[in-house]
């Protein structure tokens, strides 16, 4: 099990990445913390706290991370009287459960999104999301012979570990540059574009990888459906009292690397906003929803306590 501090360096460096991941390995190294040695209840709640703190600034924009980080900290200070055993007990089974659920929630996704997908169908996909991998998967495995298209997504190019997994499974794959998006849906009829989130605002406004809004839009006018696959876990329920979701800058050597051009600025945004009227459907482990039923899922399953915080 990694310690909080190996944690969160492997996000901050993104050997570990991916909005769902990085929450599950978060939850899985609070896991050891509450394990660890503390004077009393007191001080390992302290130690919890400090560390979820220290986790949630890893990187900024998947909300998956607070929400998971947050969720644990909650069932923490709710428990916070009882006997140090007891507490241990209690706080581990949560976010074992937890963790559980999260996994069962891909899982699900994988399944129901999967009835989506149609025998044929040519989906072009962006980045790297373990949760629309595993419905290509889940779709192929069940007889459909789909074909995936997928960007390279510059500049760390996580299409790359995409095309490898899905070609490893055997389904066929081609791997176009960013820009060619347009030219790609166009000349190889794609039927359904298909992306992950790191975040979705209450008003169903998708935080994906930058790049996710430029494709909605060529789906847009070329009439192609576009689809969003996510765990609820990435419902952001601030954005109920009209919090921003903090899209991620990056290091712009990752764009240029060494090479010097003077007197230019470089913008390296890791991710972008696409607009709730851009996205056809959105696949939950609760179903498929249209983007403005996430008020009612972020009502029902956070209530209000995550909040104010
Ligand atoms: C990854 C990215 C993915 C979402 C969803 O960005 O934008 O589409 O995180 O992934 P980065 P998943 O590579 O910068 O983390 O479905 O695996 O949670």
């Amino acid at each position: 099990m990694l310690t909080v501090n190996q944690t969160f360096r492997k996000i901050r460096n993104m050997e570990i990445r991916g909005a769902l991941d990085i929450a599950i390995v978060s939850a899985n190294s609070l896991l050891g913390v509450v394990d660890s040695d503390a004077r009393d209840t007191k001080n390992l709640v302290a130690k919890l706290n400090f560390s979820g703190k220290r986790l949630k600034s890893a990187r900024p924009t998947a909300v998956s991370l607070p929400n998971a980080v947050d969720y644990i900290l909650s069932l923490a200070n709710k428990n916070r009287n009882l006997e140090i055993n007891e507490f241990r007990k209690k706080v581990s089974s949560g976010i074992k459960k937890f963790i559980e659920e999260q996994n069962n929630a891909i899982e699900r996704i994988a399944e129901i999104g999967s009835r989506l997908i149609e025998n044929g169908d040519i989906i072009l996909t962006h980045c790297n999301s373990d949760t629309v991998t595993m419905m290509l998967k889940h779709a192929w495995d069940n007889g459909k012979r789909i074909k995936v298209v997928c960007t390279e997504t510059r500049p760390r190019y996580q299409g790359y570990i995409t095309v490898r997994e899905l070609s490893k499974h055997g389904i066929p794959t081609t791997l176009i540059i960013d820009s060619a998006v347009h030219y790609a849906m166009r000349e190889l009829k794609v039927d359904k574009v298909l992306v992950g989130a790191d975040a979705v605002s209450v008003s169903g406004d998708l935080i994906n990888k930058v790049g996710t809004s430029q494709i909605a839009l060529c789906a847009k006018e070329l009439d192609i459906d576009f689809i969003v696959a996510t765990e609820s876990i990435k419902f952001s329920p601030r954005s109920i009292i009209g919090a921003v979701i903090e899209i991620e800058e990056r290091n712009p050597r990752e764009v240029v690397g060494s090479k010097k051009f003077r007197g230019v600025t470089i913008l390296n945004p890791g991710f972008d906003v696409t607009d709730a009227r851009y996205i056809d459907m959105i696949v939950t482990e609760y179903g498929v929803m249209p983007p403005q039923a996430v008020y009612s899922v972020l009502k029902e399953k956070f209530g209000w306590e995550l909040v104010e915080k």
